[in-house]
């Protein structure tokens, strides 16, 4: 039997020739903790995200826009559970995570705090929750556990077909009228700070950034992604014909990227906190359909009960 040393020795060879730590490998337990901690947050956002675009499929303005709608949520849906199964190959598993969901003791991400007051929001989502979470998930495809890595290839293929619909509908907005124009860009004016939040908050105040590089976790830093998809978006508000509101969003020569201002961090703080303008909604809700689903897990459990009784017959006679 290899001793601790040996066995730490073994896990750090494996992240420092970029290889996958798999769920049978020995890892750290802070390793695993730190994994359980962001797999399981992003499962929830995964879950909770499901929530201000439902609000939407009963008035989609027709049934193309509401197919799409559907298919996007229930995406989400399928990503949560690959997620919570990626999680549970760390020892965890699902009914003990959404229950640290639903008591707030485990986070999702802000972005779901904030209401889906228009249509237009629908495509902002798409355009700028989706892009964001593709800057910031594409380099989780390279993470160093294989099980999240996996999932994580799947869950970006499926995320840049949302952010295609989000910039499609935008199009078809914007190609209309003046209030279909202004209805877009009030949508862009709430969603954009927000939708930089979701990086996080910038490397000298994110306490766990350092140590998920240093095990091959994240791949950028915070600030890294989140200056990356400020690149990415501003050709993108320039076709849709739409105006980012940070005056001092410029491009930068000498740095070959473009300046921008920074989010309300307090706001950031008082969202993660559970005071958002709709933490208090999306929570309630969550937790009404996990009281509502009672009666499937507890048939699930009837039935495994009697499958596992005659097979313990069977093996018996
Ligand atoms: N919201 O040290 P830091 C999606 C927390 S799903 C809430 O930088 P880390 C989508 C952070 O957890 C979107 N909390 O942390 C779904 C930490 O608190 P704890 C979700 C945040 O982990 C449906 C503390 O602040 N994506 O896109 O190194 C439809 C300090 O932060 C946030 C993922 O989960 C936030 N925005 O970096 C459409 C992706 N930011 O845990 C779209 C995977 C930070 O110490 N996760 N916190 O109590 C990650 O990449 C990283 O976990 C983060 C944070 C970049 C989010």
């Amino acid at each position: 039997m290899p001793d601790d040393a040996e066995l730490l020795a073994g896990f750090e060879a494996t992240i420092a020739a970029d290889q996958r730590i798999e769920p049978r490998d020995w890892m750290p337990e802070a390793y695993r903790k730190s994994l359980v901690r962001q797999i399981a947050q992003h499962a929830h956002s995964e879950i909770i995200g499901m929530q201000p675009e439902g609000n939407w499929l009963l008035r989609a303005p027709s049934l193309r826009r509401k197919a799409i709608l559907l298919a996007k949520v229930q995406d989400e849906a399928g990503h949560g559970m690959y997620l919570y199964a990626a999680a549970e190959t760390l020892g965890v598993d699902r009914e003990e995570l959404t229950e640290k969901l639903i008591s707030s003791k485990q986070k999702y991400s802000s972005i779901f705090n904030y209401p889906t007051l228009s249509w237009a929001d629908i495509g902002v989502i798409g355009w700028l929750v989706d892009g964001a979470a593709i800057c910031n998930q594409v380099p989780l495809c390279r993470c160093s556990y294989g099980p999240y890595a996996r999932a994580m290839i799947r869950v970006c293929k499926e995320e840049s077909f949302h952010q295609r619909q989000g910039f499609e509908l935008l199009l078809a907005l914007v190609g209309g009228t003046d209030a279909q124009r202004e209805m877009v860009q009030e949508a862009t004016n709430r969603w954009w700070w927000p939708s930089l939040m979701m990086f996080g908050p910038g490397d000298a105040d994110s306490p766990n950034t350092q140590q998920s590089m240093a095990w091959g976790i994240k791949r950028h830093t915070n600030d890294e992604l989140r200056q990356r998809f400020v690149d990415m978006t501003v050709p993108q508000a320039a076709a849709l014909g739409v105006t980012l509101p940070d005056p001092q969003l410029r491009w930068n020569d000498e740095r070959g990227v473009h300046d921008f201002g920074e989010p309300d961090w307090d706001e950031f703080a008082a969202v993660i906190s559970g005071s958002g303008p709709a933490n208090a909604q999306r929570l309630a809700h969550r937790r009404r359909a996990h009281e509502d689903g009672a009666w499937v897990r507890e048939a699930a459990q009837a039935y495994a009960d009697k499958q596992a009784a005659r097979a313990a017959k069977g093996a018996v006679a």
